[in-house]
């Protein structure tokens, strides 16, 4: 073979990869399903659906052999759990509310702080490092629905929890935390974000996943400068700006003294990015309004029905809904896209 050909093989071939992928919607909702799966059994079911779905052209030749590869490798992690019953994974924390945000940020940020103030948690506060030892859920109420936070221990230059990787990739959002009571605080901020960019999970200011390799993920974070009550907090705000400038939504809060958290607190509830729907009984006159659906803005009245009972996703005939969207009482179908504050009477 003449070493120029050889040369244009290798050429060509790099070009293969970088060849459009051209990813359809349907394909991106799936994918994004798939980077919120909190078990290996809900990750199997949509690699499986990623590969059906997946364009099948030279532009995606390398991602179709990627997921082939995660398949097998599910399968096979699975097999193991069942057979020694025990998890192959870290500490999963399964999704409860409209959606999770993970707290991040290095020893001492007020982590632990901010979770008691948002939520009816009593984590442990102190003024040493490392008070928290284990990821904690705790449910962060927003008018009538719920978020979920995650508590986690401090990640540093040295030290990161493993089981950490497996809860900031599925999580609606990431916190991160920047202690701005002491001139290290921006350093050890700098050492959280740095520390992750050097693996597969990493922090964004929008959540996707790679297109050549979705086992590299970007979590939406919003940066939350903490202690601005302290001395000399607002020079090193400034100097955190300089220093690390990053492209995240910022809230700058004292979770001590409250201030700034009623604001993060609903900007937390906006980035679920969900919608609320109350479910009523053609019997009833009013709905439920104390347990309002939560479902991922964009979703329809049949993802609902699922929702509400698996006899009601097999046998929906319509639905009359109540809302801003349509005049009162107007029947729906199926593919109805609903909106926040929706009233819904499903019927079978
Ligand atoms: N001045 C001031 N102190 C704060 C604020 N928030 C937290 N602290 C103090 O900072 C210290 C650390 O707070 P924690 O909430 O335990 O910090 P953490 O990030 O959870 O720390 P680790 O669990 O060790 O990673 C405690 O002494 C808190 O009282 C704040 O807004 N202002
Ligand atoms: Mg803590």
């Amino acid at each position: 073979m003449y070493p120029g050909l050889q040369y244009s093989n290798k050429w060509l071939k790099q070009f293969d990869t970088n060849m459009p992928a051209n990813l359809t919607p349907q394909y991106r909702k799936i994918e994004e399903e798939y980077r919120r799966a909190t078990s290996i059994e809900e990750e199997l079911q949509c690699l499986q659906h990623m590969l059906q779905e997946i364009p099948k052209h030279k532009g995606t030749d390398h991602l179709q052999a990627e997921l082939k590869a995660k398949i097998s490798k599910a399968k096979k992690e699975l097999a193991t759990e069942k057979s020694t019953g025990k998890k192959t994974r870290g500490l999963r924390i399964p999704r409860q509310g409209a959606g999770t945000a993970i707290i991040l940020g290095g020893p001492n940020a007020g982590k632990s702080q901010l979770v008691a103030r948002l939520t009816n948690a009593t984590p442990e506060v102190a003024p040493y490092p490392f008070t928290t030892t284990m990821p904690a859920p705790a449910m962060m109420p927003w008018e009538d629905v719920t978020v979920q936070l995650i508590d986690t221990p401090p990640i540093t230059a040295d030290f990161m929890d493993p089981s950490l990787h497996g809860l900031i990739r599925p999580a609606d959002l990431a916190l991160l935390m920047v202690d701005l009571e002491n001139d290290a605080g921006i350093e050890q901020c700098q050492d959280v974000f740095d520390r992750l960019s050097r693996t597969k999970t990493r922090l964004a200011a929008r959540s996707y996943l790679d297109e050549q390799d979705v086992g590299l993920s970007y979590t939406r974070t919003f940066s939350v400068p903490n202690k601005i009550d302290a001395p000399a907090a607002s020079r090193r705000l400034e100097l955190f700006h300089e220093l690390l400038p990053l492209d995240f939504t910022e809230f700058v809060i004292s979770a001590e003294h409250g201030t700034g958290l009623e604001h993060l607190r609903e900007a937390i509830y906006k980035a679920m990015d969900v919608v609320r729907v109350y479910s009523k009984l053609p019997s009833a006159k009013e709905p439920d309004r104390d347990r309002p659906f939560t479902l991922r803005r964009g979703s329809c009245l049949l993802e609902l029905a699922g929702m509400v009972h698996k006899d009601f996703l097999e046998k929906l005939k319509f639905a009359r809904v109540w809302g801003t969207a349509v005049h009162d009482g107007t029947q729906v179908k199926g593919d109805y896209v609903l909106h926040d504050k929706d009233v819904v009477e499903l019927h079978m």
